[in-house]
């Protein structure tokens, strides 16, 4: 008997990617310290043999988002190993971030900051970074700044937007028309009075005035309490300039807990702002889908599982959202109608469905529970137990 919800909720899986971080596979911490995992990953081997476990559960993430200073530390020389690595662990190289905070010449900004020799530093490694990522075959350059200043008075706000306008643009000429900037916006730290971009009207100002192959990222936690974030979604889907996100989930600030911990119907109605879009234009939102989070106290490679089964749980919710029925509402203002088509697709409980799939897929029906049947744990804590030292870098 064809069952045209479970239909939907298969299509939504067979398309869904979703990227993992590098960084979430190692000992991360807050500004009060790292708690050390003896089974974290220290070096980008780990990394990408503990990606591999996860794509291997999930069959959904195919690709490693990697940051320069973390991953390649020797810059473009790194290339050939980090290839090596991916055919072994079957997991290609992703998004490409470039790391314009931990270098000391960054105390007072990167691309705004008003030493001449510390904006060309960036630039240089921003270009050596679309250097890497042509040579990685990976699209997707991700560029965060912690620029900003704790003061006021302390720095000339329009002058450091011309010296990123600037900047951005010279970074855009040598991006080839495969590659994609995507520009993430913060509202504050490590910046404590401005940061230079904020919100997602100045990323997308930026990623407009730098070229045609830019685009806006948007982190989940890089909100203000109350904003909407999925209207920032639909503003940003409407004109085409919505490159990709960074899940994660919050309760305060940009906590980077794990995806719809704190509010899974915030994911949702993300989720349901991009499929409707689909649906009424009739075309694919060419959306990177990534996961930005730091595992402090969960295990990391069950934390990252974990995210990637409540992406899947909530992406397929989305799916199931009755398009016509809710434009109709929509249309004739039925407001309780118009909501219970949303409430009654997240109250469904998709994971029947999920499981099917994942076993139609050769899958593990429960990849959290198959990955504690592994060993892998087990056997990752022997091999990496007694190297972990607490280091002075985010990750
Ligand atoms: C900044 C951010 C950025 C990454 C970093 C690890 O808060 O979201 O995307 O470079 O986290
Ligand atoms: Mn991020």
């Amino acid at each position: 008997m064809k069952n045209p919800r479970a239909d939907r909720i298969v299509q939504a899986l067979d398309a869904f990617r979703i990227e993992l971080p590098s960084w979430g596979f190692s000992n991360t911490g807050t500004r009060f310290g790292k708690y050390l995992q003896p089974a974290a990953a220290t070096t980008i081997d780990e990394k990408f043999s503990d990606a591999q476990q996860v794509h291997q559960l999930t069959g959904v993430c195919p690709t490693l988002a990697l940051h320069v200073l973390w991953d390649l530390p020797n810059g473009t020389d790194d290339v050939n190993r980090i290839a090596g690595l991916s055919a072994r662990h079957g997991v290609q190289p992703g998004s490409i971030n470039p790391n314009l905070f931990e270098d000391q010449v960054y105390k007072f900004g990167s691309f705004g900051n008003p030493d001449d020799t510390a904006r060309e530093h960036a630039l240089r490694h921003a270009r050596d970074s679309v250097a890497i990522a042509r040579r990685l075959n990976s699209r997707d350059i991700v560029l965060w700044f912690a620029d900003g200043s704790n003061y006021p008075g302390t720095a000339n706000i329009r002058q450091r937007k011309q010296w990123f306008e600037e900047n951005l643009r010279a970074l855009h000429a040598d991006v080839d028309p495969r590659q994609r900037l995507l520009v993430e916006y913060k509202p504050f730290e490590p910046a404590f009075y401005h940061t230079d971009i904020a919100d997602w009207g100045m990323a997308l100002a930026f990623a407009r005035s730098a070229g045609p192959h830019a685009r806006v990222l948007v982190d989940t936690g890089h909100h203000y309490q109350s904003q909407n974030i999925e209207q920032i979604v639909a503003w940003l889907l409407a004109d085409d300039m919505l490159g990709g996100f960074h899940f994660n989930d919050r309760r305060y600030a940009d906590d980077d807990l794990t995806l719809g911990s704190i509010d899974p119907y915030q994911v949702f109605r993300i989720f349901h702002e991009i499929l409707f879009f689909e649906w009424e234009s009739g075309t694919r939102a060419d959306i990177a889908y990534m996961i930005d989070q730091s595992h402090n106290l969960k295990g990391k490679i069950e934390a990252m599982i974990q995210t990637v089964m409540q992406a899947q749980e909530l992406y397929s919710k989305a799916a199931l959202v009755d398009h016509e029925a809710l434009a109709s509402a929509q249309a004739r203002c039925q407001l309780v109608d118009a909501e219970s088509v949303l409430r009654d697709a997240f109250s469904t409980d998709v994971r029947p469905i999920i499981a099917e799939w994942r076993t139609a897929n050769r899958l593990p029906v429960n990849p959290l529970d198959a990955f504690r049947q592994s060993g892998y744990l087990e056997r990752i804590t022997d091999e990496r137990r007694g190297r972990i030292s607490a280091t002075s870098s985010y990750a």
